[in-house]
């Protein structure tokens, strides 16, 4: 099994916006840790195009999302700088089935790496947090997966839309604080933070922790994204997404051709 020939196939799919079987069907050994080396190859052909590792996502952090996917662990995925949309706008070109999730983002001000990280070393190093949305798009045929298959395909990642506003993480309890997801003007899903690890900090510690197995830790300057409150909703040309986070704002996305 080479793993570097399984990371070019993935990422020619992730490219193109092509649908693939699940790589554990012709690798039934794979295991997690190989399905993680796959993914940073294939961050590495990413970075040879350009493209830069600009954060990371956290996955499957809530029960809401692992009930959705059959998969019952957290997962992380790499964000590169070519997945942050610049404006609300989502062109359904190149895309196969995408879906999307409320979420938090964190921004670090400070580097963070170790085996113990704790909410409070994750508040230290925290310039701010900003409500996002966070657009998957798994390249498996029927968005359907195992844990080492999604991990090896990066968490699913695609693109992410952060807020404008940034703000502090003083500003109120995360983890009290409601989220509903509305499409077309109906309401899809409705979470709280507590939903995700209990709150959302806890994620970001749990990321910290997990990194440090490839020995590697969050930087300043990083973006994470926490993990959807909710599960995610598919999309389409001309939805119209807005989410609502309670007391704080709204953020919207329209999708396009
Ligand atoms: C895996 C990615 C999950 C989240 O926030 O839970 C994720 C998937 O559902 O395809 O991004
Ligand atoms: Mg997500």
């Amino acid at each position: 099994m080479d793993l570097r020939e399984i990371a070019r196939h993935i990422d020619e799919h992730q490219q193109q916006g092509k649908e693939m079987d699940k790589v554990t069907l012709s690798n039934p050994s794979l295991n997690v840790e190989d399905a993680y080396q796959i993914q940073r190859m294939c961050i590495e052909e990413a970075e040879n195009r350009g493209n830069k590792v600009i954060g990371w996502k956290m996955g499957l952090t809530s029960v809401a999302k692992q009930k959705m996917v059959g998969v019952d662990e957290p997962i992380y995925g790499r964000l590169t700088s070519e997945m942050e949309m610049d404006t609300s706008s989502l062109s359904m070109e190149g895309l196969i089935h995408p879906k999307v999730e409320p979420e938090l983002a964190f921004i670090l001000k400070k580097d963070l790496k170790g085996d113990h990280i704790k909410p409070r070393d994750v508040w230290m190093a925290t310039e701010c947090v900003l409500p996002a949305i966070e657009v998957i798009d798994s390249r498996y045929r029927n968005f359907s997966f195992t844990l080492e298959d999604v991990v090896a395909d990066n968490a699913s990642s695609t693109k992410f839309l952060l807020g404008d506003q940034a703000y502090s993480p003083y500003e109120k309890s995360w983890d009290q604080m409601g989220v509903t997801i509305i499409k077309n003007g109906e309401v899809q899903h409705e979470g709280v933070g507590s939903d995700v690890l209990g709150h959302p900090v806890r994620s970001v510690a749990e990321l910290v922790n997990m990194l440090h197995k490839e020995d590697i830790g969050l930087k300043a300057g990083m973006v994470v994204l926490a993990g959807g409150f909710t599960e995610a909703v598919n999309v389409e040309e001309g939805d119209e997404v807005v989410v609502h986070y309670e007391g704080l704002c709204n953020l919207s996305m329209s999708i396009t051709k």
